[in-house]
């Protein structure tokens, strides 16, 4: 029995101690460049939907926070664990939505679209299966599997507008900068263009102890920062557009 209590012990300790909340800023230096407007040259849906948008490559608010940002904790030995539940890629509004999604390695991301046209999904995966799919009408499901970490570019062929990112980690402690505003709704890239956000990030339960925590954007390129997480407690963990470099290619 005193085993048993001190094992259920030793577990709950695991679960619950020793782990810290890693949090921070990924703010641009300078003045940003402005967003170029989009254009929509074919179909109807999306002539409609596009006018007035802008691109989402660069996204940067009135407080210099810097949106679409994955931040994730690489923890030596920690077991990476797939999530039940499928993250989604959308299509809506011709745009891939979100724009930038980070899933942990192994997942199988369910790609779909709600635009009452049809898309096509372009993966320019390296690492991973490469993927030419078109997605005809709403509502039907691609289930791809993403077996490797990797930082993926989709495209559609049909609208030459569209991108997005499939970020996938190897970390179960990850994060994208900007999808939510200070109510935990979701926010538009025009909405945070305009709010005084300052790209700030948390990523809680991080194991204690010394960690790289490495942050990629799709203009910028990628930067990382080895710190030690506390037993409990935050670390601030801040980037500024200036620690990023573009992979050489
Ligand atoms: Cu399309």
């Amino acid at each position: 029995m005193k085993v048993l209590v001190g094992l259920l012990f030793g577990i709950m300790l695991a679960s619950t101690a020793f782990a810290g909340t890693i949090t921070g800023t990924v703010m641009y230096d300078g003045d940003a460049p402005a967003r170029p407007a989009l254009t929509a040259t074919k179909d109807q849906h999306c002539i409609d939907t596009v006018a007035g948008t802008k691109s989402e490559a660069l996204v940067v608010s009135k407080g210099k926070g810097i949106k679409n940002v994955v931040l994730y904790a690489r923890v030596r030995g920690a077991k990476v664990v797939v999530p039940d539940k499928n993250p989604v890629m959308d299509q809506k509004a011709c745009a891939y939505y979100p724009h930038v999604l980070a899933v942990v390695a192994g997942s199988t991301v369910d790609i779909t679209s709600s635009d009452p046209i049809a898309h096509n999904v372009h993966s320019h995966a390296k690492e991973n299966d490469a993927i030419n799919y078109q997605i005809p009408q709403p509502g039907k499901v691609i289930p791809h599997k993403i077996a490797k970490a990797e930082e993926i570019k989709f495209t559609c062929d049909i609208h030459a507008w569209m991108t997005g990112y499939i970020v996938a980690v190897n970390s179960n402690y990850f994060t994208v900068t900007g999808y939510k505003d200070a109510d935990g709704a979701w926010i538009s890239s025009d909405a945070y263009e305009k709010s005084a956000d300052a790209g700030a990030y948390s990523i809680a339960d991080v194991p204690a102890g010394k960690v790289r925590v490495v942050a990629w954007h799709e203009e910028l390129g990628s930067a990382n920062k080895i710190v030690e997480v506390p037993a409990s407690g935050d670390i601030a963990v801040n980037f500024t557009s200036a620690d990023f470099k573009k992979r050489a290619k």
